[in-house]
Formats: structure tokens, C-alpha cells, sequence
């Protein structure tokens, strides 16, 4: 006889973690499946067991308190004490972990994880957020504008600070790195952070405005520690992981050394997770969790304006609720509350697959507290790197100014190249 964990009446606490999947099941009722991964991501496993007593079900046994048979979705209530503090690996080994793999299951997404206040406070949260980034660089009222340089890899050093003071000069807010360039022989991390750096400083004095550069680190722990420290004494004020391939346990360790950087979150990898809607873990999920750690901007997706996979509605939430002090939910009769008070709002970054032509489009579906980066939409610019960073900031004036791209290209060269080689979203 399995224990049953399935109870549609039962009310969750203000101290449970609640998490809800999407799942298809193979050969087992639903209720049936749903009890499962109640029981193996928390404290049962297939068959029962003599060492179970009942005060550790009493204290720990999870609730699956909603179902929505027709959503194929479910909720679970975990009591806060099947969880670690601070620990993420540990959270994502429980209810992100073995369920997976079910046989039981044909498929099983985690779409949402709510968290208690006391489980929040475990926590950091990002040590600059929105605000802390914009006084940063001193920009209020706007996106900021930003650039991958390209090619992803192969470029030398100064190569490298040649484009980011082009960039820089031509009107873009900052500069990073690409997800796949780290320190490879041509383009040493030592030799790259220094050079891109005083190319900036050359330009902050030249503009009078703040420019701001995040060399990525990903790598094991303890590089980018190395990393982290040398960009910093070098003068950066930021840094970028991946991470999703730098993994929970490397992005808390970096975050937890509380150094006075930005923390720029590229997402290189998540739709082996997040891509099927049917099977994985959403970006939703994802993206939450970097916060609860303290990423200060993320990758979200360009609500369905470039290149990459993400929806208006599914962008959209996202950054609703990375920004969020107060979140709250309706799950039937039931108000879940999610605190964020102690968490500093993460901003979202819009990249891939932009360029001019997209940034009224992206501001109406997004508005105006996002990252905007352009790689291709910068560097690909008939005139080159410069001239692509004056019409991303002719494009987003226009914008400002509440005019067509068309009207503005009238009169800026930079901008009419722009539209007529990609055109108008
Ligand atoms: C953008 C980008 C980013 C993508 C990743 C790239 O360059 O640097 O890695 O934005 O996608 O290499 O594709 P382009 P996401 O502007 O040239 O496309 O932001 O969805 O994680
Ligand atoms: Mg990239």
C-alpha cells in the first residue's frame, strides 16, 4: 500500500515551498503519477519502507493540493524542513532531480517554484539590481544598450578593445563578452580585460558617459574566482557566468563572494531544459532561481522579436516577476504569496537576433527597464561596428521621441543603412 499524497483539501502553510509541474503519465492514473513525485522528490521512494516512521512523515510528507486535469497540471506543498538554506543543488535535487526520470512518466516540465519568505531569506538576492545598475551607469528612463562583440571567439585582444571603443564612441552603454569566449590562446582572459578596459576609459573621458564592460569568467569555481578578482582589480565592475553551464553550485559560489561586481547572467544551454513545453524545467523557473542567488540582469528571450525561442506572453512574465517585490497567485480558492522584500529586482536582458529595426517593437511588448544587446544588429552594420552602435541609438531616440524608424532615417544615414538591410520589425 502506497502513502497517498495526494490531498485536494488540504491548505499549504505559509512556510512550504510550492512547486508546479505539467506532466503526462505512462500507464498510471494521473492522481497516481502525481503522488509519485510528491513521494520521490521528497521522502518516499517505490515501495514502503520499515526505517519510515511516522513522525518524519508528519514533519516532511509533501502535498499534492491542486490539480487541473485538463491543464494536465498539478501543485505541490514541500514543508520548508525538506529543504537546506542557501542551498540550491540541494533544492534542485529534490524537486527538479530524480522525478525526471520516472518510468512512470512520459513527461514532466517544472513550470513555477513559489518560495516562502522564510526560504527567501536564505539568500543574497543581487547586490546591485536594477536600481544599483542604473545609478551605476547613470541611465534612468531608458533600455540599456548593449553588445556582444563578433565574432563570438577569434578575435585578438586588441581587436577586441578596437570594437568595444568603437561601440562605446558610437553611443552603446556597454560591452560583453560572448558565452563562448573565455580564455582561449589567441584571446587570453589577462590579456583581453586590461586592453578592453582602458579602450573604455578612452571613451568614458572622450563621451562624459559611463561605459561599462562584463568579461565573462565561466569556467571552473576557483578560475573564475581568479577571474573574477583580476577583472575587478583591472577596474571592472562587472562580470558575466553562464549560468547554466557554470551550474547552481559555481554561479552561488561566485555570488556569494560578495565583491562589488554586476552580475551579467548569459543562459548558454537552458532550452536542453526549457525548450519543450511538455519536458524539462521552464526559464521561468530558471530565471527565478538566479535571482533567489542574485543575479543582477538575465537573459529572458526577446518576446518573440529576434532569433531565439521564447513568447510575448512567456518574456513577459518572466520579467514581471524577476521584478517583482510582491507576487501573488490564485490557485483556485487558495492565495499564495510570495515575498520578495529582501530581493533586489533582477532586470532583463533581450538579446539575440536584434537589431534598430526591432527596438519599438521590443519596447511596446517589453518597455523600457530591459538590457537591449545586439551582436549581428551592431557589428553586421554596412558601415561597421560604429556606425551599427549610432543607429541602435537613432533607433532607440526615435523611440523616445515617439516617431516612426522611417521618419528618423530621414535625416541619420546610420539608421536608413540599418533598416534597409534588415528592415522593420
Ligand atoms: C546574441 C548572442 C546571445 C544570444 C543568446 C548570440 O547575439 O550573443 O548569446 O542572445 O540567446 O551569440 O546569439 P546576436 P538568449 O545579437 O548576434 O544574435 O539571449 O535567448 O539567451
Ligand atoms: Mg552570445
Amino acid at each position: 500500500m502506497f502513502m497517498d499524497y495526494v490531498d485536494l483539501k488540504y491548505r499549504p502553510n505559509r512556510d512550504e515551498i510550492i512547486a508546479e509541474f505539467r506532466m503526462d503519465p505512462n500507464g498510471v492514473t494521473f492522481e497516481k503519477a502525481c503522488s509519485e513525485i510528491a513521494a520521490e522528490s521528497s521522502i518516499g521512494t517505490w515501495t514502503k519502507v520499515s526505517t519510515m516512521n511516522p513522525s518524519i512523515a508528519r514533519k516532511l510528507k509533501p502535498h499534492v493540493f491542486w490539480i487541473n486535469n485538463k491543464e494536465r497540471t498539478f501543485k505541490i506543498a514541500y514543508p520548508i524542513g525538506l529543504f537546506e538554506y542557501g542551498n540550491i543543488p540541494q533544492l534542485m535535487s529534490s524537486i527538479g532531480g530524480n522525478i525526471f526520470g520516472m518510468k512512470m512518466l512520459k513527461s514532466l516540465r517544472l513550470e513555477d517554484i513559489d518560495f516562502p519568505e522564510s526560504y527567501i531569506r536564505g539568500f543574497r538576492g543581487p547586490e546591485f539590481g536594477i536600481e544599483g545598475i542604473r545609478k551605476r551607469l547613470k541611465i534612468w528612463g531608458r533600455p540599456l544598450l548593449g553588445t556582444i562583440i563578433k565574432p563570438k571567439v577569434g578575435l585578438t585582444p586588441r581587436q577586441m578593445a578596437k570594437i568595444a571603443y568603437d561601440v562605446a564612441s558610437g553611443g552603446l552603454d556597454f560591452v560583453k563578452d560572448d558565452e563562448n569566449l573565455t580564455s582561449m590562446k589567441y584571446c587570453r582572459f589577462e590579456d583581453r580585460v586590461p586592453l578592453i578596459l582602458e579602450a573604455l576609459d578612452k571613451a568614458e573621458e572622450e563621451t562624459g558617459r559611463r561605459i561599462g564592460y562584463s568579461p565573462n569568467i565561466t569556467a571552473p569555481a576557483d578560475v573564475m574566482e581568479e577571474r573574477a578578482y583580476y577583472a575587478r582589480k583591472h577596474g571592472s565592475k562587472y562580470i558575466m557566468v553562464d549560468v547554466v553551464t557554470a551550474g547552481w553550485s559555481g554561479l552561488q559560489y561566485i555570488r556569494n563572494l560578495n565583491m562589488g561586481m554586476i552580475i551579467h547572467a548569459h543562459r548558454a544551454g537552458h532550452a536542453a531544459f526549457t525548450k519543450s513545453p511538455e519536458h524539462g524545467i521552464s526559464m521561468l523557473t530558471i530565471a527565478k532561481l538566479c535571482r533567489l542567488i542574485g543575479v543582477d540582469q538575465i537573459h529572458v528571450g526577446t518576446a518573440h522579436v529576434g532569433k531565439m525561442v521564447g513568447s510575448i506572453d512567456e518574456t513577459c512574465e518572466i520579467e514581471d516577476e524577476i521584478e517583482q517585490k510582491f507576487i501573488t497567485e490564485k490557485s483556485g480558492e487558495h492565495v499564495l504569496e510570495q515575498f520578495w522584500y529582501k530581493i533586489r529586482p533582477t532586470i532583463s536582458v533581450a538579446s539575440g537576433g536584434l537589431h534598430p529595426g526591432g527596438i519599438p517593437k521590443l519596447v511596446e511588448r517589453m518597455g523600457s527597464n530591459i538590457v537591449m544587446q545586439f551582436g549581428g544588429g551592431c557589428h553586421g552594420h554596412p558601415g561597421g561596428s560604429r556606425k551599427g552602435a549610432m543607429a541602435i541609438r537613432q533607433a532607440m531616440e526615435a523611440v523616445r521621441d515617439g516617431i516612426t524608424l522611417q521618419e528618423k532615417a530621414k535625416q541619420h544615414k546610420e539608421l536608413k543603412q540599418a533598416i534597409d538591410k534588415w528592415g522593420v520589425a
